[in-house]
């Protein structure tokens, strides 16, 4: 077992591949001002490479954090020497991550034939899920089509899955998943909603009544750089892969990029940061050729851009405490779609706006959405609550892409129903 433990090791290695061998994910929930306070001043402590899963959100909620093995003493001994108590989350994750890969691997049988025999219920590739997207227009070429909105930093097509039964720019629903690349459960989502469309934009009736009347558009890897980035070198890839001038440190997060209260703060201007900005708003094409085809579109009337993790409905603001002027309309909606969702598994969700509900994020996409007009505009953040977080198991895709399903009825229904 060892000597396979090193093997795998020196395979990464050789490959380029970040490992992480000996990191763990550490909990701590803040119970006071000063133990937030000295949360938050970790995550400016550059050599200890924390990488935070889950930002600090306030009292009582809980901050994940994984840490480098190198880190993993001094970050203890810190913690205790300060009274704050800690959980592991994750005790090895570099083991989440083998076993992760090795059951691609086993699932993993050449390019899908067929988008029936295509198995929903384990993560795939870059070129797999390309290859689903263009089985899927093959096969219901009078609903499904295919647009390249444009082309990421390294020339990867963006694609977008158009469903419409006709009509000339009639409103629409967007639906994105996987803007960060890291959130494997969202992509994969994003291909279990496209063959449910299919499947059932017939003999589900409100699907079908919401088809007659509006398109629905639908990007499932939204950072394919990212994404592309996250099988081969570096599981935990979260931003774009940009160079940024002046900095040795590549990528910029394209949910604080968007040209809403852009560069404020909840957001980072230190390129070495997860939540980078970027030099200026659109800089990332990832979220410059969203913003074309959302205005060139103009009638889009429903924005829903899918995160994980965290079990979360949110709407805007995140970057004003300034309620949306439809806040009471949102939270209503969001009530009856989180109950929708939890009442298939049980899965509980909390729900309000951004900044009331998490933190302050400046730059975030449905904030530029809904400043544009689109009213219903929406993030949610999937499965789980931090066992696994961003290493989500493969067995748990479709239960969570069928309870985000109708919670998404639930919104496209209401869309339907009030016309604006
Ligand atoms: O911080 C973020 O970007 C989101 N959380 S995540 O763990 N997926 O990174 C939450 C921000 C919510 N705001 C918008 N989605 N606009
Ligand atoms: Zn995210």
């Amino acid at each position: 077992m060892r000597a396979l433990v090193l093997l795998a090791a020196l395979v990464a290695v050789a490959a380029g591949t970040e490992t992480f061998i000996g990191h763990q994910v550490l909990r701590i929930v803040p119970t006071n001002d000063e133990e937030l306070q000295k949360v938050r001043e970790l995550q400016d402590l550059e050599e200890l490479q924390l990488d935070f899963w889950l930002s600090p959100r306030g009292l009582g909620h809980p901050v994940d954090v994984r840490v480098p093995f190198p880190s993993l003493q001094a970050l203890k001994a810190h913690l205790e020497s300060n009274g704050i108590s800690y959980s592991i989350m994750i005790e090895d994750v570099q083991a989440l991550v083998d076993h992760e890969r090795t059951e691609m691997l086993r699932a993993r049988r050449g390019l899908p034939l067929s988008t029936n025999t295509f198995d929903y219920a384990t993560y795939h590739s870059l070129d797999e899920i390309y290859a689903f997207m263009d089985l899927l227009v093959a096969e219901n070429p009078n609903l499904v089509s295919k647009l390249e909105i444009g082309r990421s930093t390294e020339n990867r097509p963006l694609y977008v899955l158009k469903f419409s039964k006709g009509g000339t720019n009639r409103p629409a629903i967007w639906i994105d998943t996987g803007i960060h690349s890291r959130e494997w459960v969202t992509q994969a989502s994003g291909v279990w909603f496209a063959k449910k469309i299919v499947q059932d934009h017939e003999s589900d009736e409100g699907l079908a009544s919401i088809l007659d009347k509006m398109d629905i558009f639908l990007e499932i890897v939204t950072n394919p750089d990212g994404f592309a980035f996250t099988q081969t070198q570096n599981r935990m890839w979260r931003k774009t892969r940009s160079k940024n001038s002046g900095s040795i440190c590549i990528g910029v997060d394209p949910n604080r990029n968007w040209d809403a209260g852009f560069g404020g703060s909840g957001a980072s201007a230190n390129p070495c940061s997860e939540t980078y900005h970027g030099p200026y708003a659109n800089s990332e094409p990832e979220v410059k050729s969203i913003v074309d085809f959302v205005k060139s579109h103009g009638n889009i009337k429903a924005f829903i851009s899918i995160h994980s993790y965290s079990q979360l409905l949110l709407y805007p603001y995140g970057y004003t405490t300034t309620p949306a002027a439809d806040d009471k309309e949102l939270h209503e909606i969001s009530e009856k779609a989180v109950a929708a969702l939890s009442s298939l598994y049980g899965t509980s969700y909390e729900y309000g706006s951004i900044i009331t509900t998490i933190y302050k994020a400046s730059g975030g996409t449905i904030d530029w959405t809904y400043n544009q007009g689109i009213k219903y505009s929406f993030t949610f953040e999937l499965r789980d609550t931090g066992r696994y977080g961003f290493l989500l198991p493969a067995k748990q895709i479709i239960p969570t892409a069928q309870e985000t399903w109708l919670a998404l009825k639930v919104i496209m229904q209401h869309t339907l129903d009030h016309p604006y």
